[in-house]
């Protein structure tokens, strides 16, 4: 048994799900709709993106079977996350908790670099890491052609590279929690954060509990995805970008906040899988000129990948993790909005951590 403090999560506006670009990868207009995608909201569904649903079954299974050990063989198999491991209700070292538990893993050369893992469940994380790092390839061969910039420019610094590239994967569990805290607030599962890497696939069961944040300043779930019927051969996959691209694109496109709500009692568990693709450490970050228009100012000082990880393993997940790389004199990003307006629910925000749950 173990004790967290009970983070509350504001209810997201009740706005609808439509809010939340659908892109079909295989449509001739496709370049062009993942910019904009990407521009407007920072986060899109693909569908026909080539991800076969055997695949992230599998994942899903093994994955579950998992996380129904005993804690001791999760932690003797991977690890206590510091951050890479088994981690449960901790997220980093900085105070971060959630109604969650998970796998973080490095997959940047090709494999799972945990060996202990079960052999099904590492062939299953395999399948999985050569699936969507192919989807992430040729959704940022679609971006750059959306920009007017090389097809390969932005692949190139996740996919194929030489010196490698930093790629991780991330299964988190998230049970259903006993707790309702009181008002219009459910419990943290993962609390609200920008990722920092170039880009990510998400796919997760069909569960609800992700939301994001639009530009101005609502908070909207993202719909559970039906399960596909035995003649889908794709699973549903989601894609986002993140602070590097936003940086590349001097905030042409956006980097989305999300966090998750965790499933009430009664609720189905939420399993979702992350795969994210950063580059490699000594890549320099910067906005790339070929995206900027002439006499443009950069929003941002140059930094390495390394770097930049370095300090944002420092801060807490909902800390502005730019904000020592932004150039203060330049004018506003294009798509940053400067109103950052509080959530729907301000009352309800965390962190009451005077309320203790009891989690097995
Ligand atoms: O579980 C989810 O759907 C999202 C989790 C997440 O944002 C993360 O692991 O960074």
């Amino acid at each position: 048994m173990d004790q967290i403090p009970l983070m509350r999560c504001p209810k997201a506006n009740n706005v609808g799900h439509a809010a939340i670009p659908c892109v079909d990868l295989s449509a001739p207009g496709a370049a062009a709709a993942v910019a904009d995608a990407c521009r407007s909201v920072g986060f899109f569904r693909a569908i026909n993106h080539g991800v076969r649903a055997a695949i992230t079954d599998a994942l899903e299974a093994h994955a579950m079977a998992f996380f129904a050990l005993p804690a001791q063989d999760k932690l003797d198999m991977s690890g206590a996350a510091r951050p890479l491991g088994y981690g449960s209700k901790t997220i980093g070292s900085n105070g971060d908790v959630g109604w969650l538990e998970y796998l973080f893993l490095s997959v940047s050369s090709n494999s799972v670099e945990i060996s202990s893992l079960p052999p099904s469940l590492r062939a299953a994380l395999e399948a999985y890491t050569a699936a969507v790092r192919e989807l992430s390839g040729r959704v940022l061969e679609l971006i750059a052609e959306g920009l007017g910039v090389d097809r390969g420019l932005l692949r190139g610094l996740v996919v194929g590279r030489e010196e490698g590239s930093d790629e991780l994967l991330r299964v988190n569990h998230y049970p259903p929690c006993p707790l309702r805290p009181p008002g219009e607030c459910g419990v943290t599962g993962f609390g609200e954060h920008t990722d920092p890497q170039i880009i990510s696939v998400l796919r997760s069961n069909c569960t609800a509990g992700l939301q994001i944040k639009l530009r101005d300043g609502r908070w909207v779930p993202v719909s559970p995805t039906r399960k596909p019927s035995s003649s889908t051969s794709e699973t549903r996959c989601r894609l986002q970008m993140h602070i590097c691209m936003q940086v590349l694109t001097n905030g042409r496109l956006r980097s989305v906040k999300h966090r998750v709500v965790a499933p009430e009692a009664g609720a189905h568990s939420r399993l979702s899988v992350i795969y994210f693709g950063g580059p490699a450490p000594s890549q320099r970050i910067a906005p790339l000129p070929e995206v900027m228009r002439e006499g443009e100012q950069s929003l941002y000082r140059e930094f390495t990948w390394g770097e930049y990880k370095r300090a944002a393993y420092k801060t807490r997940l909902a800390d502005h993790r730019l904000s020592a790389f932004e150039l203060r004199a330049a004018t506003q990003p294009p798509a940053a909005s400067s109103a950052d307006p509080q959530p729907h629910c301000s009352s309800c925000m965390q962190p009451p951590q005077q309320q203790v749950a009891k989690v097995h």
